[in-house]
């Protein structure tokens, strides 16, 4: 998978190289370039942002960085991309939205600062490939840069061979709907507290169906909202 980002603070996604996700860049599976927008801002200095018209509090990012940028990444895409703007403002992105984006020839993550991107730019980039606005959740960031960087961890661990063992994938909170059961290892009992009997017991449809109500359990406790869903 081919992973474009523009942003002015390229620095954000040095920490790529690290970890589960750094292996796959290494290994070829996952090609990621961070674009610097203001590469593509050509007065003295660098301006990528502007009052709003209209008026009101902050700045705006001007549109043309925007469409040099853009414009060169369509230009050099394997395919037809998915342009992705984090913003407080768009629709929910949940492990739905990373499974549906792990098998994307091409995603660009364009993140906006200030107090947004000026919009002509989403209708621009919808003639260049399918646009996205994604939100993590209802509470705001600074910019898309941490934004970004959460979905790109949740949809690349996601492409095959990004992750050592599949079923590490399946038994894992979201997938089926509902929170992950709660984990232990040994020994079995630490500092008084023990592990739970039947996952001793070695019978697996006692451990299975154990699992299965801790799951509803917590789910109904801390997340109601997704059993109404
Ligand atoms: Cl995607 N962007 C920003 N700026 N704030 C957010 C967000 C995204 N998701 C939650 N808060």
């Amino acid at each position: 998978m081919r992973i474009d980002v523009v942003t002015i603070f390229p620095a954000f996604f040095d920490v790529l190289e690290v970890s589960l996700l750094g292996k796959a860049r290494g290994s070829g599976l996952l090609d990621v370039r961070v674009h610097d927008l203001r590469d593509a801002a050509h007065d003295r200095h660098r301006t990528v942002d502007d009052t709003p018209y209209g008026g009101g509090a902050g700045m705006v990012m001007k549109p043309e960085p925007w469409g040099e940028v853009l414009d060169a990444i369509a230009a050099d895409s394997p395919g037809r991309p998915i342009f992705v703007f984090p913003s407080p403002a768009g629709e929910r992105f949940t492990q739905a939205t990373a499974r549906e984006w792990s098998t994307a020839d091409h995603l660009v993550f364009g993140c906006g600062r200030y107090e947004g991107i000026d919009e002509r730019v989403f209708e621009y980039a919808a003639t260049l490939g399918e646009v996205r606005l994604v939100s993590l959740g209802d509470y705001v960031l600074n910019g898309g840069e941490v934004a970004a960087m959460a979905m790109i961890e949740a949809v690349g661990r996601l492409i095959p061979g990004v992750v050592g063992n599949p079923a590490s994938l399946v038994e894992e909170s979201h997938e089926d709907g509902l929170l992950e059961y709660p984990s232990y290892t040994k020994p079995a009992s630490w500092r008084g507290y023990d592990v739970p009997d039947v996952l001793l017991s070695g019978h697996h449809g006692r451990v299975a169906e154990w699992r299965r109500a801790q799951q509803i359990e917590r789910t109904r406790e801390r997340r109601p909202d997704l059993l109404a869903d």
